[in-house]
């Protein structure tokens, strides 16, 4: 009796964690040019949940996202050269949308402006953002935005860990109060 609880609560507390976590397999999908004359370099390099932007360059992934009003995304930021935008979003077509882009800083203003950081150079950030809250609907790529619009563009963006998460907070809280139960029920 003991093990089956064990494993019961073991394996609740497995679907809890794992619902929340769906890292995108960035290199399985092939990087496209987004935003039309905006992406100046398509300098991007992709590694499994990574890709990095430099120069002028506005890129997108294909995928299937379905954005509910409880979809958040998360992932990690880091830059060592800023940029005049860094940004991103999900989109149906390659035209560029301030009100599908999430920006993150850069000195030119552009965008949904709620999770602009002051961001240093070489410094890596937790990014959460609550994606469903703006937008909601079926969309076929997610873009990335590392904007400069000069000569030799320098900047750079790089994006990892990025996950994007359907799972509604309650659920998650429920199967982990589950999970902690069955640990609890367990101890005696
Ligand atoms: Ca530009
Ligand atoms: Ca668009
Ligand atoms: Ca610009």
């Amino acid at each position: 009796m003991k093990t089956i609880f064990k494993f019961l609560s073991v394996g609740l507390f497995c679907v809890a964690s794992s619902a929340n976590a769906a890292l995108l397999q960035l290199s399985t999908s092939p990087v496209q040019s987004y935003g039309n004359q905006q992406d100046k370099s398509s300098n991007n390099t992709v590694s499994g949940n990574t890709i990095a932007l430099n120069g002028n360059t506005w890129s997108s992934i294909s995928g299937m996202f379905n954005i509910i009003p409880e979809t958040t995304l998360t992932f990690d930021f880091m830059t060592s050269d800023l940029g005049e935008i860094h940004g991103i979003g999900f989109d149906n077509d390659s035209t560029i949308d301030p009100s599908a882009t999430f920006q993150l800083g850069g000195d030119q203003v552009w965008g949904i402006q709620d999770y602009v950081i002051n961001l240093q150079e070489n410094v890596t950030y937790s990014v959460t953002i609550n994606v469903g809250q703006y937008y909601t609907g079926m969309f076929n790529r997610i873009f990335f935005v590392n904007d400069e619009d000069r000569r030799r563009a320098v900047a750079n963006s790089t994006f990892s860990n990025i996950s994007v998460n359907n799972v509604s907070t309650p659920s998650v809280a429920v199967l982990m109060a589950l999970a902690i139960a069955g640990f609890a029920f367990r101890r005696k």
